[in-house]
C-alpha cells in the first residue's frame, strides 16, 4: 500500500490540526484463526489477574468444606447457588465452568461471560456491563448499528467493539508520524479519565510509525509517550480504519479522525476529523438511557463483589434492581427452604440479615427469604445465622482442635 502523507494545515479554524493520508487500495489480507490461537498462547501463563484467582480459588477450596451445610447448596463452592448456576447456566460442578482461571462468580458478577473462554476481565479494567445475546448490528455508515471487530490491545488480550454494549465508545484513529494526532492522544485520555465511570471508552486505531507510510506502528512506544490507559491497537493495512474513512474523501483522508458510537452500538457520528465534534457530544450520548439488559443478578451481589474485590462503576448497575427481581422471580423466594413452618418469618426485617438459624438443617422453621435458595450460597465470611457451633463439628475441625490441644500440652511440659 502506497501511502504518501505531508502534514497538511486546514487552518486554524480547526480544533485539531490534521495530516492527510491516502486511502488504502490493497485487497485486505484474509482473516484466520491464527492470531487466536497465538493469542491464547501468549495468554496461557499470563500473570494478569490469574494470581489473584489462583489464589481466590485455593480460598474456595479451603474453606468450602467448612461452611457445607450452610445455606443454600454451592456444590462447588464457588458462592453462587446451585439453583442460580443453572438458572444462568454455569456448571453448579465447577468453580470455572469455563477454565479460563476466572471463577463463575468473579466473571458473571463484573459482566463478563462465565462460559467463553475468550471472555474474563480486562486487564486494563474497561468498563463493561451485560450483554444481549442477540446484538445483530452489521453496518458501518452513520445511524446503523456498528458491525463489530477485535484487537488485540496493550495488554495482549483480545476486544471485541460488541462487547462495549452499554458504552459510548470514542474511536481515535491516528499515526505516529502525525503531530496533531499526538495533540490529541493526552487529550483522549483525559476524557476517557474524565467519562469512564459513566461507561465512556476511547478505542485508539494507529496506523503509522514515527515516519510516514512505515506501516510499523509502535503501540507501547505510544502509550509510553502519552501515558495513555485506554485501549490502542495497531491497524497498520487499516483493516479497521477502512470503515471509518468519510464516503467522500476521495482517496484521501485527514487524521486524526473520529468516530462515535452510541449506548446501543449504533454509530451516532461517522469518520470526522477534529472540527466535526465537541466534547459536549460525548456528553450528550451518554445521557442516553443505559439500554436493559436481562442479567440475573444474586441478592448480595455486593456482599460478593466486596469478598473478590471486583469494582463496577454505576452505570454498570443501572439496572441491577431489575435483574435481582429478576432472579428472585425466575427461581422463587424462598420457596425451597421455607416449608410452611413455623409462622415465625423475618419477612418484615428492615436489615435483611434471618434472626434465626438459617442453616439447611433448620429449614422449615424460619428463613428470610433475601438468604433463601437461588439467591446465593451463603456467605462463608459472616452471618450469625450461619454459626458452626449449630453444626456438630466436623472431622476436619476435631483434628483441628486435638492438634492445638497437643501442641498446648507441650508447651505447658
Ligand atoms: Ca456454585
Ligand atoms: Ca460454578
Ligand atoms: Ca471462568
Ligand atoms: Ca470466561
Amino acid at each position: 500500500m502506497e501511502m504518501i502523507a505531508p502534514m497538511l494545515s486546514l487552518g486554524t479554524a480547526d480544533r485539531y490540526q490534521q495530516c492527510y493520508q491516502f486511502e488504502m487500495t490493497d485487497s485486505l489480507a484474509p482473516q484466520s484463526n491464527e492470531r487466536k490461537d497465538a493469542y491464547y498462547g501468549a495468554n496461557t501463563d499470563a500473570a494478569s489477574g490469574r494470581t489473584m484467582t489462583r489464589h481466590s480459588l485455593v480460598f474456595l477450596l479451603l474453606t468450602a468444606p467448612l461452611f457445607s451445610g450452610c445455606g443454600a447448596p454451592d456444590t462447588d463452592g464457588d458462592l453462587l447457588s446451585d439453583a442460580f448456576e443453572e438458572l444462568i447456566g454455569t456448571s453448579p460442578e465447577l468453580g470455572d465452568s469455563d477454565g479460563d482461571g476466572f471463577t463463575d462468580a468473579e466473571e458473571y458478577l463484573a459482566y463478563f461471560d462465565p462460559d467463553d473462554r475468550d471472555d474474563f476481565p480486562y486487564a486494563g479494567a474497561y468498563p463493561r456491563g451485560p450483554l444481549p445475546t442477540d446484538l445483530d448490528g452489521d453496518g458501518w455508515g452513520q445511524g446503523d448499528v456498528s458491525n463489530s471487530w477485535d484487537g488485540e490491545d496493550q495488554h495482549e488480550e483480545l476486544l471485541d467493539l460488541h462487547k462495549f454494549y452499554g458504552n459510548v465508545v470514542m474511536i481515535d484513529i491516528g499515526s505516529e508520524w502525525c503531530g496533531p494526532c499526538n495533540a490529541v492522544a493526552p487529550e483522549a485520555e483525559e476524557h476517557y479519565q474524565d467519562f469512564k465511570d459513566r461507561g465512556f471508552i476511547v478505542f485508539g486505531l494507529l496506523m503509522d510509525g514515527e515516519s510516514q507510510g512505515d506501516n510499523a506502528p509502535n503501540i507501547e512506544r505510544w502509550i509510553e509517550e502519552h501515558d495513555l490507559t485506554y485501549p490502542v491497537f495497531p491497524d497498520p493495512n487499516q483493516e479497521k480504519v477502512q470503515h471509518y474513512i468519510p464516503t467522500d474523501s476521495g482517496g484521501s483522508f485527514g487524521i486524526p479522525l473520529f468516530a462515535f458510537i452510541g449506548r446501543d452500538m449504533t454509530i451516532q457520528i461517522h469518520g470526522v476529523n477534529g472540527d466535526g465534534w465537541e466534547v459536549s457530544d460525548i456528553e450528550d450520548l451518554l445521557d442516553e438511557e443505559v439500554p436493559y439488559v436481562e442479567w440475573p443478578m444474586p441478592e448480595n451481589t455486593g456482599d460478593l463483589r466486596a469478598e473478590f474485590g471486583i469494582t463496577v462503576a454505576s452505570h454498570q448497575d443501572t439496572h441491577l434492581d431489575d435483574n435481582i427481581a429478576l432472579t428472585l422471580d425466575s427461581i422463587g423466594s424462598g420457596s425451597t427452604v421455607d416449608a410452611g413452618g413455623s409462622g415465625n418469618t423475618d419477612a418484615n426485617d428492615s436489615d435483611g440479615e434471618d434472626s434465626e438459624s438459617g442453616d439447611a438443617s433448620n429449614q422449615g422453621s424460619s428463613y428470610n427469604p433475601s438468604n433463601a435458595d437461588g439467591t446465593y450460597a451463603r456467605p462463608p465470611w459472616g452471618g450469625a445465622d450461619c454459626s458452626m457451633a449449630a453444626d456438630s463439628p466436623s472431622a476436619g475441625v476435631l483434628l483441628l482442635l486435638g492438634l492445638a490441644g497437643i501442641l498446648g500440652l507441650r508447651r505447658r511440659q
